[in-house]
């Protein structure tokens, strides 16, 4: 099973998965989308295409059948099911919290379903975070520790029967643009309503143990390994967290898209100044995190791939803490600003003042965003430690206000 059925999941897990035979997904969404009602009507089938040297289009199978949001019968039924071994999710950042009494959401559902399956016949299961958190399941098994302490025999069987993988999720797949059908239906002769375009690059890291059987995803190239917390860090800040500086100052200066951000030199110059400074930070081969900034260039300038800014900026409050933050506080222990987050804070404030925000606590952001003390307000919105840091909270302030130097950067291009 899937919970979170989207673009990505289509690039990534099913694409895993439809190498794995035997096997197939019963993939769900919390949102009423069109979507799965479109897949149906394939048979979940839909073309995957990824632009590059040859354009390639493939037909991807792995889906058996889709559900919308308002379907939760046949979610708690199919995760009663002994026949369902792996649940994987793509439910956004901002989905792992407790859930809230009453309130719909990705936790509560989950929730449901396991204890269903604890009521009904108890099988063992497994669940697998791809979301671009760190230490994903580690994550998810506090949320639900958390949420399942009122039933301590509910409690003992999540511990003993339900596994949690943690992992690295890479390929970057944007939302889907007009056009897309008519391009798959030009190269491959096949009409489809729900295409996926992504990049050529994959990566798939997996840390844990399965409590049943799971699908021969290293059949395309999944890794298992003992520790993902390394690779982590190397996706979540040089390629997550160029994505966040891209996006806030990239759409200060009229771009709409990552290749057109990292086409401008002064981002070029922001991105590479970020990646100088995360590097300090991780223990990985230097000739390696050299290898992997260049083909990140490559990946963010590919044509054929629309990564909308936009897109990118929703959820600045849930995605900076892992982007941005952890090399902040690496650098302050050794005494230093980063200058690079300073600056990314900062587009990041500028862009709440737009008030064109997507994130699931906009209106508490665009409220401090507007306050007299704006700049100590968000900060502390989005963590205590960071807003009362003075040095920062001042330097973040000038750099908002300058419209010279480094504060040019977030000046439109003329
Ligand atoms: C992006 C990611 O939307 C975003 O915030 O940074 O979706 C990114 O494209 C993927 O993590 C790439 O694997």
């Amino acid at each position: 099973m899937h919970l979170g059925l989207g673009s990505f999941h289509r690039s990534h897990q099913a694409w895993y998965t439809a190498a794995a035979p035997d096997w197939g997904i019963a993939a769900y969404t919390f949102r009423n989308t069109e979507l799965p009602r479109a897949l149906n009507a394939q048979e979940g089938a839909y073309t995957l295409r990824v632009p590059g040297e040859t354009d390639a289009v493939e037909a991807i199978g792995a889906i058996s059948r889709a559900h919308a949001g308002a379907e939760v019968e046949p979610w708690l039924r199919d995760l009663a099911s002994p026949e369902v071994e792996v649940l994987t999710l793509t439910v956004t950042e901002a989905a792992y919290a407790p859930p809230e009494p009453g309130r719909d959401s990705a936790t509560a559902r989950l929730l449901a379903g396991l204890r269903g399956r604890y009521r009904a016949n108890g099988a063992p299961i497994t669940l697998v975070p791809c979301d671009n958190l760190p230490a994903n399941g580690a994550v998810l098994r506090s949320v639900l520790r958390a949420s399942a302490s009122d039933d301590a025999r509910f409690a003992g069987w999540i511990e003993d029967h339900v596994s949690i993988v943690s992992t690295v999720v890479d390929r970057i797949t944007p939302a889907p643009v007009s056009g897309d059908a008519e391009a798959a239906a030009r190269l491959s002769g096949l009409s489809d309503e729900a295409p996926v375009v992504a990049e050529p690059f994959t990566e798939w890291l997996l840390c844990g143990s399965f409590a049943a059987g799971r699908p021969q995803w290293e059949r395309r190239g999944a890794r298992f390994v003992d520790d993902v917390d390394v690779y982590a860090g190397r996706k979540l800040w040089f390629l997550n967290g160029a994505h966040t500086l891209l996006a806030y100052a990239g759409l200060a200066r009229g771009h709409r898209t990552i290749r057109d951000a990292v086409n401008d030199g002064r981002l070029a110059a922001l991105v590479q100044e970020w990646w100088d400074t995360a590097a300090q930070h991780l223990t990985v081969d230097p000739a390696e995190i050299a290898e992997y900034r260049r083909n990140l260039l490559i990946r963010f300038a590919a044509r054929g791939i629309r990564h909308e800014l936009a897109q990118i900026a929703h959820d600045g409050s849930q995605k900076i803490p892992a982007r941005l933050l952890p090399v902040f506080r690496a650098e302050r222990a050794a005494g230093r600003l980063p200058a690079p987050v300073v600056f990314g804070l900062a587009a990041w404030l500028r862009h709440l003042q737009t008030g064109q925000v997507r994130d699931p606590r906009a209106e508490e952001l665009a409220e401090a965003a507007r306050s007299t003390d704006a700049v100590r307000r968000s900060l502390l919105a989005l963590d205590p430690e960071i807003g009362a840091d003075d040095e920062l909270v001042s330097a973040v302030g000038t750099e908002l206000r300058s419209t010279t130097g480094r504060g040019s950067v977030l000046m439109p291009r003329r």
